[in-house]
């Protein structure tokens, strides 16, 4: 299979200025005409390559002449190509396209009833024959015809200039689009939907329509989504100055969609996971989560579509960007410490996992194969982290500067990554030439943190960078790493580093820091705030971990201690399973004793001490260990998770109840919230004791509940205790729930989690169930997802069940989906984090999957790196 190199880029030969399509809708065939206005940019130019893929082509004309196969044209696999000269003419293109048939859900799609687009990479190519790539902008005018009277919405981008009702059997919408726009933000939505309408008058005056359009009956679980609209839209202006620049802007949320969501210009399409919620069907967690789609979304318009990507190795340019303002969006909306605790947790669970795969590649990668296979989270995850280093280097009002600069050149235009940092670099008279190895290396950096005296009143903390070659990149470089720290004493009193805003600046690979301060009193709090996408490695006791728990100034410090402290036991019992302490279990007792004292003296926030009672993950745990044997790390975590919740017992009940009582109606508001998250947090805590007392409280919970966040608090602290009343909880959950899809995704997925011994036979009486479908992404990812992803014990079993489960599953979704399908095999691809055992039974399943006839490209890229 061919790949694309980056530094292959050429520009086009020939633009699309404008482009008038025309759709006669049928679910199982589609007509599409097209017609675009081209010109061509290469004088030297007489071939023109237009893309295309699963399209029954019909006929083709250059201006008013007829093309004839093989002497004007000629098809390729992968499109056309077309033999003109002409420095300027028209292209009418006449095809056919089978939405109805369409399971990729890439192109034009048709399922719950309803026509579905999704063109972000390359899908526009499956609706006709094109310059599919992003550096090509034209300005768009759609028709929509249907002749299905049920057919109430016909929408694309833009702006409606002509509505014909329903007469003679027919109706035509026209939708034109002034701003010139790449082909993957174009969209068409038709079917029947209930439609919510506001309205939101900008900084300079502007009323702007607001349209969102849900399945029939969803109206009341719309509000949210909106309110979160209206709020990204003034935080934008308030925050970059930026306003929105058409008078209507729509959201049509699906059921049945491959991403979160799409930032079509002026048509956002919404899987409706991130769109539905009230108080019935949706935990605080997906408020959170539609809120900070939503925006993502938003922020788009200027962030993506206003400035656009040259090519898709320039993806982080819209992406990480478009993330970081939306976490800097969520941090002001809720709460700054708990937004930035969960993105940290996805870069350590799995970004860093990514980067220590046969898939790392750099935020700007150099070689694609197929690109849906990098919508990763290290384009947007690790590219987010590394805007927010131009942000801490910057600085708030610097990094600004450096937005409106780069919006004042590129405005209107397809642009690169080094644009953006050139903008920032300019706009700041900074020299930001290191900082952009950012761009260029893959893998996770680690920083080696080492203490000694210099003489006996001062201690030096040396910090080395180890930079591993990975997979395409034997040399590495030395990066620009910022890491903010504090120093304390051994009274708990701050010693002065000199550092300006507590920031160490690595811009070599190693560096020294010189302290005043007796080296056995110091202990450091080191990568506070996660200020750079790094791992630490520094040898900490317990009793300096402990100190910063009692002493950090800041609540982000105090939680990152814990979690370190939670890591070093559970490694401690994961060793002596290994034969290396017969005393494990004692010491344990007490080391948590010692912990759970320090958390019990804390004074913190219910959101802070809710965090700092969370265990990190066992997948955030993987990077820790090496060739890790992942059910031996499940039991010793669980052993330590056990030990914490008996040692801290009555805390978590007094905790508990009092936060149990006189319950208000539900609001998403930050109190409640953060009320919530305590309780639940304890509850699932105590669901670890042996406690008889526990059992009834969880019962009562569910039975009480009066929103979604306790329902499932109750439900997940049920399945804990693996006894009778999870299923029956289950059961009844389902009984009530069982006609809305999204809230059945979460049922779904707890079953995946469950741990059953005959957990795949389950997951086939799973597969079966009404509500189940191969075909609906959002089933796939809660079933089969959470199980490969999050089912311990029930994936990683040592006959190698689990892996073959996974794979047969992947062999028959790769025909109906292949994005699906290739997010979905992530698990097996982390295989060299594991023991050899594991590796072994997994990479038995990549070569079997390697031999499947017919396999997708978006697989093929990735068992082949995992087997290389
Ligand atoms: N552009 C694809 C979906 C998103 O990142 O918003
Ligand atoms: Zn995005």
């Amino acid at each position: 299979l061919l790949s694309k190199k980056r530094r292959d880029y050429t520009p086009p030969s020939h633009t699309i200025e404008t482009v008038d399509l025309r759709f006669e809708l049928s679910p199982q065939e589609t007509k599409v005409t097209a017609v675009s206005t081209i010109k061509r940019i290469d004088t030297q130019s007489s071939v023109l390559f237009l893309d295309g893929k699963d399209l029954c082509l019909q006929s083709i004309k250059i201006d008013d002449q007829i093309l004839t196969e093989n002497d004007d044209y000629k098809m390729l696999d992968n499109g056309l190509e077309l033999y003109t000269s002409l420095a300027t003419f028209t292209l009418t293109v006449v095809n056919t396209i089978k939405p109805i048939e369409n399971t990729s859900l890439e192109g034009l799609y048709y399922s719950n009833n309803a026509y579905c687009s999704q063109c972000e990479a390359e899908g526009f190519r499956k609706i006709t024959y094109f310059l599919d790539r992003p550096d090509v902008l034209a300005i768009f005018t759609v028709s929509i015809v249907s002749t299905a009277e049920a057919d109430t919405y016909l929408l694309s981008n833009g702006n409606l200039i002509t509505d014909t009702g329903f007469e003679n059997g027919e109706r035509t919408c026209v939708w034109e689009d002034p701003f010139p726009k790449p082909s993957y933000l174009f969209a068409l939505v038709a079917g029947h939907f209930d439609k919510l309408v506001d309205e939101f008058t900008t900084q300079s005056g502007k009323k702007i329509a607001l349209e969102l359009f849900v399945d029939e009956g969803r109206l009341g679980q719309g509000q949210h989504a909106l309110d979160s609209l209206k709020k990204a839209m003034s935080w934008d202006e308030q925050n970059y100055g930026l306003e929105y620049d058409l008078d209507i802007y729509m959201i049509v949320a699906v059921d049945f969609f491959n991403m979160g969501a799409m930032e079509n210009k002026g048509l956002n399409v919404f899987n409706s996971k991130f769109v539905l919620a009230d108080a019935h069907t949706a935990t605080d967690e997906d408020y959170f989560n539609v809120e900070a789609v939503i925006a993502h979304e938003y922020f788009h318009n200027w962030t993506g579509n206003r400035v656009t990507c040259r090519d898709w190795f320039q993806l982080s340019l819209k992406e990480g960007l478009t993330v970081f303002r939306d976490q800097q969006f969520s941090a002001d909306m809720y709460s700054d410490l708990v937004t930035r605790i969960s993105h940290v947790n996805v870069m350590r669970e799995n970004q860093f996992a990514e980067d220590a795969g046969p898939m790392s590649h750099p935020i700007r990668p150099d070689e694609v194969v197929e690109m849906s296979n990098f919508y990763t989270v290290t384009v947007y995850n690790k590219g987010a982290e590394v805007i927010r280093m131009l942000h801490t280097l910057l600085g708030k009002a610097g990094f600004r500067k450096g937005m409106d600069e780069y919006f004042a050149r590129h405005d209107g235009q397809a642009v690169t990554c080094d644009d953006f940092v050139n903008a920032m670099q300019d706009a700041n008279g900074a020299d930001l030439s290191h900082f952009k190895r950012w761009y260029s290396q893959s893998g996770t950096p680690r920083v080696r943190v080492e203490q000694a005296s210099t003489g006996d009143s001062q201690t030096t903390l040396s910090f080395t960078q180890i930079n591993t070659p990975t997979r395409t990149q034997a040399q590495k470089q030395d990066l620009y790493v910022p890491i903010k720290l504090e120093c304390f004493d051994k009274n708990g009193h701050k010693v002065d580093t000199r550092l300006k805003n507590d920031t160490l600046v690595m811009n070599s690979a190693s560096t020294a820091l010189v302290l005043d301060v007796p080296n056995e009193q110091i202990t450091p709090s080191l990568l506070q705030d996660f200020s750079a996408p790094v791992l630490i490695e520094y040898d900490y006791t317990l009793s300096q971990l402990l100190i910063i728990i009692e002493f950090a100034g800041n609540d982000y410090a105090k939680w990152e201690a814990s979690h370190n402290a939670y890591i070093m036991l559970i490694k401690e019992i994961y060793n002596a399973a290994n034969g290396a302490n017969n005393n494990a279990d004692m010491q344990l007792r007490q080391d948590i004793e010692k912990l759970a004292t320090a958390i019990k003296n804390l004074t913190v926030a219910p959101e802070v001490l809710a965090q700092i009672l969370s265990v990190p993950s066992a997948e955030s745990l993987y990077s820790q260990i090496e060739k890790v044997d992942p059910i031996m790390l499940y039991h010793a975590r669980h052993k330590v998770v056990v030990q914490l919740s008996n040692t801290l017992h009555h805390f978590c009940i007094r905790h508990y109840l009092r936060l149990s009582q006189n319950p208000r109606p539900y609001a998403y508001e930050k109190q409640q919230v953060n009320n919530r998250s305590l309780k639940n947090t304890c509850l699932h805590l105590l669901a670890h004791s042996s406690a008889e007392t526990v059992a009834p409280l969880i019962a009562l919970q569910y039975k009480n509940a009066h929103n979604m966040s306790d329902r499932l608090g109750a439900l997940k602290a049920a399945q804990v205790t693996q006894d009778d009343t999870f299923d029956s909880l289950m059961i009844a959950f389902e009984e009530q729930f069982g006609d809305d899809a999204v809230v059945m995704d979460k049922w779904f997925a707890m079953q995946a989690k469950s741990s059953k011994t005959d957990i795949l036979a389950h997951l086939d009486l799973l597969q079966a169930h009404q509500q189940y479908s191969i075909k609906n992404p959002n089933k796939v990812r809660s079933l089969i997802g959470s199980f490969a992803f999050y089912n311990t014990l029930g994936f990683h079993q040592i006959d190698g069940s689990g892996y073959k489960y996974l794979t047969d599953y992947l062999i028959t979704l790769d025909k109906v989906n292949p994005q699906i399908a290739s997010r979905l095999m992530t698990p097996l691809m982390q295989f060299s984090r594991y023991a050899s055992t594991n590796q072994v039974l997994i990479k038995a399943q990549l070569n079997r999957l390697y031999g499947v006839k017919g396999l997708s490209k978006d697989l093929f890229e990735k068992i082949s790196k995992a087997l290389i």
